[in-house]
């Protein structure tokens, strides 16, 4: 398993570009959900990650809303949500000269694909997704189908777009790999269509904790807003909540599995400040939670405010957010419409007239 996920980012973008000529990129393609304000999680998990290749990929990055109604969902709140991850992905620094931004609804060739990949998909390999079973869990009662086919269309948003990567949190392994099984089925049974993703995550951070319960992940969508932290959250909250964060009463700055709520702020702090695990817990050393509590604080707002002082601005110029949007659908659209066109073919059905 390991050999297929790209986990370390000291590969360097230009290593990965070198395999192909520069008239033929590599592709990337990911998403996030919006189900909720983004949080420190889905920056340093994934986002973050996505900036990185703008420059030498041919990135698509979609704000996937048929995967977001997979829990119940407010209909206004969804629609304002959504404008506010256009402009979150935007404020982060991706850049939609360089990349596709797209909705996912815009483009019904997911859908498409989805229900050819679900004819193919077994429901042991559905019914052993973790994320399903913890959603389902929270769910009993309303347990739709659409929770449980919600990676055959994760499969189909990567497949349609031949991604060669996909930046993604830790939460996702198991996804990126029902994924690759899925290409490598439909290649088998019919002939080589679709390209084998690899998913690619973070060094640290790939899966940032709750910091109320650190054994849960840091999620958009918990009860409890201390257990988060938002993008756009002002400096206040971001310290009160670092502040307020579950710890332990060891009390030396130390980075282990013991004391997993000190480990994810070194984690976060690491992949902040690009200092190395080993350099932070030597300064810390000697001193109390208090004060590394307070400068992990300090380095998360001032990452933050940036990218917070443009999300505002953004959320503002809904013309320009539907301009980036349209164009994005467009583009994704002539993409997708290509592999889906081939796989139809093979599967047998009859060509379209006209
Ligand atoms: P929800 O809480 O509604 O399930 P989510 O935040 O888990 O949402 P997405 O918005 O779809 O899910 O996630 C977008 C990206 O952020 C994915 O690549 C995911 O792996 C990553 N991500 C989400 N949470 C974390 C986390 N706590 N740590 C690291 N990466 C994360
Ligand atoms: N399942 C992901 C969101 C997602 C995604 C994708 C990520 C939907 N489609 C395609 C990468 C590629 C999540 O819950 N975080």
């Amino acid at each position: 398993m390991s050999e297929i996920i790209k986990e370390n980012t000291e590969i360097k973008c230009s290593d990965l570009v070198g395999e192909k000529s520069n008239t033929e990129k590599k592709i990337i393609f990911s998403g996030a959900q919006p189900s909720g304000k983004m949080t420190l999680g889905n920056y340093l998990g994934a986002i973050k990650n996505w900036t990185m290749f703008q420059d030498d990929y041919e990135c698509y990055y979609s704000v996937v809303d048929l995967h977001a109604i997979t829990v119940p969902q407010d209909p206004a709140t969804l629609r304002r949500q959504t404008f506010e991850l256009l402009a979150q992905y935007i404020a982060c620094g991706i850049d939609p000269e360089k990349c596709t931004l797209f909705i996912q609804s815009h483009v019904i060739e997911h859908l498409e694909l989805m229900w050819v990949l679900n004819t193919m998909t077994y429901m042991g390999e559905l019914n052993r997704m973790t994320q399903f079973k913890d959603k389902a869990k929270k769910s009993e009662l309303n347990l739709n189908a659409g929770l449980f086919t919600y990676p055959v269309l994760m499969a189909a948003d990567i497949l349609l777009y031949q991604a060669d990567l996909v930046p993604v949190g830790e939460d996702q392994r198991q996804h990126i790999e029902l994924t690759r099984d899925l290409a490598n089925r439909f290649n088998n049974r019919f002939s080589d269509t679709f390209k084998i993703p690899e998913g690619f995550m973070p060094k640290e951070a790939a899966r940032v904790m709750s910091l109320q319960d650190p054994s849960k992940k840091m999620s958009k969508s918990d009860s409890d807003p201390n257990a988060f932290i938002l993008l756009a959250d002002d400096s206040d909250a971001i310290a009160r909540k670092i502040k307020r964060s579950v710890t332990d009463s060891v009390g030396v700055v130390r980075y282990s599995d013991e004391q997993a709520g000190i480990k994810n702020l070194i984690d976060i702090y690491a992949n902040l400040s690009g200092k190395s695990v080993e350099e932070i817990v030597s300064m810390y050393e000697g001193k109390g939670y208090g004060v590394f509590k307070q400068e992990t604080a300090e380095i998360v707002v001032e990452t933050l405010r940036p990218i917070r002082e443009k999300y505002l601005y953004l959320l503002e110029n809904k013309d320009y957010l539907k301009e980036i949007y349209a164009s994005g659908a467009v583009k994704a659209q002539a993409k997708a419409r290509k592999t889906l066109r081939k796989v139809y073919k093979k599967i047998g059905f009859v060509a379209r007239e006209r």
